[in-house]
């Protein structure tokens, strides 16, 4: 009774993988809501944006419309419908005359087959810089969610595929001599049940397109950072493939070169000399305009020119070279060094200094590129001329903040509702501090102080809102610069990272409808 021609095989696995894609779709849109990240559907909505040409964003804008956020999120519902269909066709799993331990291998073989690429693909995008801007956080959420996502795909592939094509009257070896009666009503709440969940699925779905019509779609995460960077969120760089991880026991900081006398501190005399407090900002020198490479902490630590005074400065030093475990090292000139805001830090956020930001201790050296800023210090030589690590490989030695403005929101290629749109984001301007931020909406040639720009200490980043009312619906690109505590106005002077660290305005496009 079960002997389907292999078309209709076809056809039992399309509809059911169609179904099973419906249930993943409601089931990822109803986790979103536990877990707090951005499901697949908005994150696939998001990535489309961002694929597209700006040319054709603009025109399905303009055709679309009111309609625009919506049709996007009903392509991306269906497109996950479809894909389901022709998944199950091409997995054939559940049309396989198979005992319930053998389903229950496909099942999960399935979802971790699923699950395993799409989690490298969500690695990949993050390191597509910020297209998709997802945080650590995000991608632990996202995986498991994922999983779990990819496990409602494969079990309601499998019973869907059992209720239509009436297999659910399993088990077959009572088939023979069961009562037809009982079968059929089998069968009967089978089918009830999947109709059921399935008109529910539709009419979840319907509400939640409906109800995007309005609201923020696609771009990033789409909100402004804490002024204090929490430490999980604070980015990390280093040169290394394993960082150290230092054992107190074996750990000192040597003082040496151009000294009256070498001078080797404990992490107790260290942490004995007196003590300050200070917000500073730390931004790589490999961040590229927009980018994310930038956070902002309280350091504790010793004043780097007490710590030098230890030893004693001979006049013929120039520049404080630095050397981590890591064999890390770089170097500052003299002037820079003594500054009362150069320190060897060795708390963060009030905490222990963590190991991937230098435990135990580091520099802070405000106004210059974190290059400069040595974690894992062990050695400091006062030298008269010195090369170090990146150097060598043709990065700056002067290593100083170029200004830089950041559009957190809106992220690019969000689509906003008219009237008055939210904008705001970061500025930094190295130990120059910030004066003023502006926006254009006309690519440059008028240019808007914004409503505010929060101070939150000399050397931190400040953090800028404003609200903007564009003119009309349509696509409309945003550019952001910022003016240094010195009057002088950010460049507008395109350069990548190297050597010397990006300038040039951070642009959005974003739509508005
Ligand atoms: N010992 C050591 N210090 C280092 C590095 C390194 O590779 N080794 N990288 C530098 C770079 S390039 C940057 S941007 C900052 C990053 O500091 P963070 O990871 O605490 O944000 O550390 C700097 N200090
Ligand atoms: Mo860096």
């Amino acid at each position: 009774m079960n002997a389907h021609t292999s078309q209709q095989t076809q056809r039992y696995l399309a509809v059911s993988g169609a179904i099973a894609g419906l249930f993943m779709v409601v089931f990822m849109l109803l986790l979103r809501n536990v877990s707090e990240t951005r499901s697949l559907v908005e994150l696939l909505a998001g990535a489309t944006l961002q694929l597209m040409p700006i040319g054709i964003f603009s025109f399905l804008l303009g055709l679309f419309q009111g309609l625009a956020k919506a049709l996007l999120l009903l392509s991306v519902i269906l497109g996950m419908i479809a894909a389901g269909a022709l998944f199950a066709r091409l997995d054939r799993g559940p049309g396989m005359q198979t005992s319930t331990a053998d389903r229950i291998r496909r099942i999960l073989t399935l979802t971790v087959s699923l699950w395993i690429p799409a989690v490298i693909f969500a690695l990949l995008a993050t390191s597509f810089g910020t297209s998709i801007a997802l945080t650590n956080q995000e991608l632990i959420a996202i995986a498991w969610t994922l999983f779990l996502d990819f496990l409602v795909f494969a079990v309601a592939m499998h019973v869907s595929y059992l209720v239509i094509s009436g297999a659910w009257t399993v088990p077959r070896e009572v088939q023979a001599d069961a009562p037809p009666a009982d079968l059929h009503r089998r069968q009967f709440l089978g089918w009830l049940g999947t109709g059921t969940v399935a008109l529910a699925s539709l009419a979840y779905l319907g509400r939640f397109v409906s109800d995007a019509r309005s609201g923020v779609i696609g771009g990033g995460s789409n909100t402004i950072p804490l002024p204090i960077t929490p430490i999980p969120a604070f980015y990390t760089i280093s040169k290394n493939f394993i960082d150290p991880t230092v054992e107190l026991s074996n750990w000192a900081l040597d003082i040496r070169g151009l000294v009256e006398q070498s001078v080797t501190l404990s992490y107790e005399q260290l942490l004995s000399l007196p003590s300050v407090e200070q917000t500073a900002t730390l931004i790589c020198i490999s961040n590229e305009v927009g980018g994310e490479l930038i956070s902002n902490a309280v350091w504790t630590g010793v004043k780097l020119s007490d710590v030098l005074a230890e030893a004693g400065i001979r006049p013929q030093a120039q520049k404080v070279a630095f050397f981590g475990t890591d064999g890390y090292n770089d170097s500052f000139p003299m002037s820079k060094a003594l500054e009362p805001t150069t320190i060897v830090a060795y708390r963060m956020n009030g905490e222990r200094l963590p190991d991937k930001h230098g435990f135990p201790a580091r520099l802070i050296v405000p106004g210059k590129y974190g290059i400069k800023n040595g974690k894992w210090l062990r050695r400091i030589e006062l030298v008269e001329t010195f090369r170090g690590y990146w150097q060598e490989r043709g990065w700056t030695e002067e290593a100083t903040i170029k200004t830089m403005s950041r559009f957190d929101i809106p992220a690019e290629r969000a689509i906003v509702d008219p009237g008055l749109v939210d904008l705001g984001g970061v500025a930094f301007a190295g130990d120059r501090g910030i004066q003023d931020v502006q926006i254009s909406a006309d690519n440059g040639q008028s240019w808007q102080s914004v409503d505010s720009v929060e101070q939150i200490a000399p050397l931190s980043w400040v953090i800028w809102r404003t609200v903007w009312s564009p003119p009309g619906e349509g696509a409309y690109t945003l550019r952001v610069r910022a003016i240094d505590g010195e009057g002088t106005i950010q460049t507008e002077e395109t350069a990548n990272p190297i050597p010397d660290g990006a300038s040039g305005y951070h642009r959005v496009a974003v739509g508005v409808t």
